[in-house]
């Protein structure tokens, strides 16, 4: 079943996934025997291959109360789970095995009106990628034998449940995108994230930085919560997720918060309480599809398949704000008042003291000078490791390693390496703004970075420069950009949305003849491009405005700069927050020399640097 069909059944009813398997095996009362041995005991995975009745039972189970879609016993079945058995090589064959056993059931069951689906299960595995317990690569590559495990034993689509790191999300999202380009093969796929009672997921992560982080994947079809807590617990984010997520929602909870009951969870949430919470999440908040999660019995699911048969699918108002984000919360790309503030500091090019802090290797000293410009105002950070004879690969992974878990602005990742850029991109959990193409050589770094952002969930920032160098006019700024656009949407697949315009000025204060009108133009074609893209963002390096002039000059020329920008539509920009002034704080005649800058009406000569 592809994305697509699964949005067409979505629109005419709401969907019953099935319930717990983990406790539901356990009330088999399983021996050492059906485990294949004491040492495997516990591994319910293997049971695939040593005792395929035990999960075949609990399929029949809820198949028998009528669920529309059953889970594959294989919620561990990464190779990087396994390997705690010692069974790290059987991950193919136990999980192809999970996805046969579950599909002949399914089978069994389906008639021509009514297919069951078969839902191949992708678990957190045991380690949390942000927390530096396993590679990236290592992770997607463990995915990827699951994932191929699955598809190849038949299930209908795939979910991601369960998910506690971001990071570990987008290894399993990395590992299903490059399964469907190799095989051509498409499954549709549902990401389910965990909040613990606490309100975020495992590593801190707000419901709206996963939402913000997950929404640009297109293979992902469905987006959602499970685990953890009890329907009760997760209503405020379930009604978030109702009002802002373009995808349809998913809700798994479990019966209710466990109990420890001499070394035993125990869930304790009756089938009434559970049919009346998940009666309301559909009918009041517009949920698609509902299941259970750890301790749900048949008799639970039984209630479920009740109350989706007795309601249609309703019609949400989403109201999805685009966004970026870091692994704990995520800001929009548009904020009122204008600006968006992206710091400028932590730049090895662009500040002296970041450059001195990369030159002896002193990270916490950089995640210091990012904390700083969050306490000085700004929203997001740009970050550029590029010093010459240094290993700027090497350097973005140390570097991104720590920020990705220190620092609580999401990061716009500044490099003209494309090796450089993936590399951030992997050890980034949340959804990162790559900065930037443009069009110099032609599509060359289009065609390398756009597969990127596709692969990643990233945005980008587009220069206005091409073939012929960097646009000087608003007319030919607009011309580059909208050429730009139309690859990247029609041949990239990017969204608008995720495009942000760099209009890019010369120096103002060179009093070069040629870049006279530098200010005025670029200026005006931010609204040109906003006008013609209206989706599309607008970002500015304000502080390039300014080289060549003195510190206080700079200060009030950048300053009067933004101002306009801002006036003419711009959404972002970045700058050294604590160097911006409020117009009403620079001496009239700063502001007006400024202006006549600008917009090219001086009538005086440059001189007085
Ligand atoms: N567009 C996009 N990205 C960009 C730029 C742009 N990235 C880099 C740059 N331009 C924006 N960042 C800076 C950072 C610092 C300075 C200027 C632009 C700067 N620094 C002081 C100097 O060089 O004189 C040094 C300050 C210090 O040492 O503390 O001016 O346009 N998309």
């Amino acid at each position: 079943m592809t994305g697509k069909e699964l949005l067409e059944i979505l629109e005419r009813r709401i969907l019953v996934f099935d319930g717990a398997t983990g406790t539901s095996l356990q009330t088999q009362n399983l021996s050492p025997d059906d485990f294949g041995g004491e040492s495997l005991v516990g591994c319910n995975e293997y049971l695939n291959i040593s005792r395929p009745q035990a999960p075949e039972k609990v399929h029949r189970g809820f198949l028998d109360v009528g669920v529309d879609v059953i889970e594959t016993n294989s919620f561990g079945g990464a190779s990087i789970v396994l390997a705690e058995y010692g069974l790290a090589d059987k991950s193919y064959e136990i999980n192809r095995r999970s996805a046969e056993i579950a599909r002949k059931a399914a089978d069994e069951y389906s008639t021509p009106e009514r297919r069951r689906f078969v839902a191949g299960s992708i678990g957190p595995t045991t380690k949390l990628p942000s927390l530096g317990h396993i590679e990236f690569d290592d992770m997607r590559e463990s995915y990827k034998i699951q994932v191929k495990g699955l598809v190849d034993g038949g299930v209908d689509l795939l979910i991601i449940e369960t998910c506690q790191d971001l990071l570990q999300t987008k290894a399993a999202l990395a590992a299903i995108h490059e399964f469907f380009e190799e095989t051509g093969k498409e499954v549709a796929v549902i990401v389910s994230i965990t909040i613990e009672t606490m309100g975020t997921m495992l590593m801190g992560t707000e419901i709206s930085a996963a939402l913000t982080t997950i929404e640009p994947y297109d293979i992902v079809t469905v987006f959602g919560m499970n685990c953890a807590t009890g329907p009760k617990e997760m209503e405020e984010n379930v009604r978030y997720l109702c009002e802002n997520s373009p995808k349809p929602v998913f809700v798994m909870p479990n019966a209710g918060l466990p109990e420890n009951i001499g070394g035993q969870a125990c869930y304790h949430l009756t089938p009434d309480e559970i049919e009346f919470w998940m009666n309301r999440f559909v009918t009041e908040f517009g949920v698609s599809i509902i299941g259970g999660c750890c301790g749900t019995t048949p008799e639970h699911i039984s209630r479920l398949v009740k109350v989706a048969s007795n309601v249609k699918p309703k019609r949400r108002e989403v109201s999805y704000i685009p966004s970026v984000s870091s692994i704990y919360s995520s800001v929009a790309l548009h904020l009122d008042p204008p600006p968006v503030i992206v710091g400028e500091r932590c730049n090895a090019n662009g500040s002296k003291k970041f450059k001195e802090l990369l030159l002896v290797e002193d990270y916490d000293g950089m995640v210091q000078l990012a904390k700083e410009q969050m306490k000085e105002g700004a929203h997001i950070l740009d970050l550029c490791v590029a010093y010459v004879g240094r290993d700027e690969v090497r350097d973005m992974r140390e570097v991104m390693k720590r920020f990705n878990t220190q620092v609580a602005l999401p990061l716009m990742i500044d490099s003209t390496e494309f090796q450089v850029i993936e590399e951030a991109l992997k050890r980034y959990a949340g959804k990162a703004i790559i900065n930037s193409i443009n069009l110099e050589d032609g599509e060359e770094r289009m065609k390398r970075i756009l597969p990127l952002c596709k692969k990643y969930g990233a945005a980008v920032i587009a220069l206005t420069i091409d073939e012929s160098g960097m646009a000087k006019t608003r007319e030919k700024k607009f011309e580059v950009a909208r050429r730009i656009r139309d690859l990247a949407v029609n041949k990239y697949g990017m969204r608008e949305e995720d495009l942000i315009f760099d209009t890019l000025t010369f120096t103002l204060g060179s009093g070069d003849e040629e870049f006279r009108k530098a200010g005025i133009e670029t200026i005006e074609a931010i609204k040109l491009i906003k006008n013609a893209f209206p989706r599309a963002y607008s970002l500015l390096g304000v502080s390039n405005a300014s080289f060549g002039l003195n510190v206080h000059a700079r200060h009030v020329l950048n300053s009067v700069f933004l101002y306009y920008a801002i006036e003419s539509g711009l959404d972002l920009a970045i700058v050294n927050s604590q160097k911006i002034m409020p117009l009403y704080k620079i001496d009239e005649r700063g502001r007006e020399i400024s202006r006549q800058l600008i917009f090219d009406e001086r009538k005086f000569e440059v001189a007085e640097n």
